[in-house]
């Protein structure tokens, strides 16, 4: 079958996002032999920053802290204006990186993969793209994101709408927040960190007539207190790089935060409010993940900070009824992703912003002039924002028809005689290391399920690293064959689910937790994600490179 295939390549990478784009530069540099290439479904490089250019988003790690580390002398010219960048910045900077490093050379835009089939007699994998042209490769490696495949809800009448409707990661282009804005009724449906973002955005904007936000769970949320660099403090930045990129490594989740070694309460109330204090009038995720080591760890802790923040957030909103409704009540602070926020909360002292309570009155049916809500109110609306998020983790994966070893497909087809084969069946997602999967041979997954998913830019260089080096191995040794055995990803596995227990994180429901209420058979929670610190992830794949890869099949 290989021989049919116009082109043949030694590498072959789905997605020009951060991990494509990261894959792309060491293959060049490792393997300057090896034939390359990096698909990609949009006209451009970017991936998430490519797609999500919905009003309001930014980062809310520094922007220091998410920059890709190894190119050296990019480090040195690139200026970022502010500590937490805006959207254009972002994907102005992933562009810069790409012109500096000639990467379009190898990408080929507009072209989704749509096929993935191994090949059991030339140990090749042969890809379809949306056009039908087909490749053949040695080795895949797919960096396609886990916050990519856009989930709109599944509500009744969403196609019947009339308006304008726009998932957030899915926003035009051409928007102009002034311009089509004026004189809108808004409705955003959806309050996690997208939805926080994109509301509070839209609320700043003066033409607006009014904004509607439609919430089923309030989030935690706090300031996230952004400020511009300087050109002196950039300047300072670039002779601090080492030690930043060392302080992510060394922070539990890639951040530039780590917790505080004490428990909750053994410090005496006045100094432990003395530090939640302090944190929360700092900006970044230190009044998420700098807190005392126990927060996370033991209800009583976590309630008592979550009590503190609610403080925070009633002395933020004028209409104590409305206050109480934007308090999360179902899950403790920090148990999700904190979105934070640059004046979300004061928005709703707005006259123009409202708040429906999907808890009290969940929605009944999208109509095309708005949205009835069990109340047999209908609210009217020109504009309708989903920010409700994505199949996470597995869905862009998903979005690819894949046959692995023995035609195994990879997810279930709903084609009952093979789904009793598929290789994740019922989505219980089987990893080694989160980066390959049996029955999937000479693939490697840059942010795969039950890797550790904190400052992604740290977990996708952790993993192209990891991935690149066993590559090196591989190479070095002649081989043209790797695929985890069994009883090692039985054994990661193990060890997933045992460093996700005692974490009240474990315990909610959402992305992170492998729970989807738009997606059917991801209602029940999984382990989604590896829950250890970066450094043991670190250590996990280094103790297998010092065994000698044996947890590999390796041919
Ligand atoms: P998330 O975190 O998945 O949030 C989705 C939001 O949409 C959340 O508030 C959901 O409420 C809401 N949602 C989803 N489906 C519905 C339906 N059917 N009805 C009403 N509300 C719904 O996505 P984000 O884009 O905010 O953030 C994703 C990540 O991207 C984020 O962590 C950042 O790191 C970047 P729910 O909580 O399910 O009740």
């Amino acid at each position: 079958a290989a021989a049919e295939d116009s082109s043949q390549f030694d590498i072959l990478v789905i997605g020009a996002g951060l991990s494509g784009i990261s894959c792309l530069y060491h293959t060049r540099r490792l393997f300057p032999s090896w034939r390359v290439k990096v698909f990609e479904a949009a006209d451009e490089v970017g991936g998430t920053w490519y797609f999500n250019r919905y009003p309001g988003a930014r980062f809310d790690s520094e922007a220091v802290s998410y920059h890709l580390s190894w190119d050296k002398e990019f480090l040195a010219q690139w200026n970022w204006s502010e500590e937490f960048a805006a959207q254009p910045e972002i994907l102005r900077y992933i562009q810069a990186f790409c012109d500096k490093n000639d990467t379009r050379r190898d990408v080929q835009f507009n072209t989704r993969i749509t096929h993935a089939n191994w090949n059991e007699e030339s140990r090749l994998w042969l890809l379809t793209d949306d056009k039908g042209a087909r490749y053949s490769t040695r080795f895949l490696i797919t960096g396609v994101g886990i916050l990519s495949a856009p989930q709109l809800p599944n509500i009744p009448g969403i196609s019947s709408f009339k308006g304008q409707a726009y998932h957030t990661s899915r926003w035009p282009r051409d928007f102009d927040m002034a311009r089509d804005l004026k004189d809108k009724r808004i409705g955003v449906i959806g309050t996690a960190a997208t939805g926080i973002q994109t509301i509070t955005a839209i609320s700043k904007e003066p033409g607006i007539k009014s904004l509607t936000v439609f919430q089923r769970t309030a989030s935690w949320s706090a300031p996230l207190r952004n400020t511009p660099i300087s050109p002196e403090r950039m300047a300072q930045y670039k002779t601090q790089y080492d030690s930043i990129f060392q302080q992510c490594a060394e922070a539990p989740q890639g951040f530039l935060y780590g917790p505080d070694p004490r428990n909750t309460f053994d410090v005496p109330e006045e100094e432990r409010i003395a530090l939640w204090e302090k944190l929360y009038s700092e900006r970044g995720f230190g009044k998420w993940m700098g807190l005392f080591k126990d927060t996370y760890t033991d209800p009583v802790a976590n309630k008592a900070y979550s009590d503190w923040i609610a403080d925070k957030i009633r002395s933020r909103v004028h209409d104590k009824v409305l206050a109480e409704k934007l308090i999360p009540t179902d899950h403790g602070f920090g148990t999700k992703r904190v979105p934070l926020e640059s004046g979300y909360f004061e928005a709703f002292n707005q006259p123009n912003v409202h708040l429906v309570n999907l808890r009290e009155t969940p929605i009944t049916t999208v109509t095309p002039s708005g949205i009835l809500t069990a109340d047999g109110r209908e609210h009217e609306l020109d504009i309708l924002v989903f920010a409700t998020g994505f199949d996470a983790i597995t869905g862009a994966l998903a979005g690819i028809d894949w046959t692995g070893k023995d035609d195994r497909p990879l997810f279930e087809t709903g084609n009952s005689d093979k789904d009793n084969l598929a290789i994740w069946a019922d989505n219980e997602t089987v990893t080694f290391l989160g980066l390959m999967a049996p029955s999937l041979p000479n693939t490697f997954m840059i942010l795969g399920p039950h890797q550790p998913f904190g400052n992604i830019p740290r977990s996708i260089e952790n993993s192209v690293n990891v991935v690149m080096g066993l590559l090196q191995f591989v190479k070095a040794n002649g081989y043209t064959y790797v695929e985890p055995r069994q009883e090692a990803a039985d054994a990661w596995y193990e060890h997933v689910v045992e460093c996700s227990k005692g974490l009240l994180s474990s315990e909610i429901s959402g992305w992170a937790t492998g729970v989807n209420t738009n997606v059917e058979g991801k209602s029940r929670r999984r382990v989604a994600k590896y829950s250890a610190t970066y450094r043991q992830f670190l250590d996990k794949c280094e103790e297998a490179e010092k065994a000698g890869w044996t947890s590999l099949y390796l041919q």
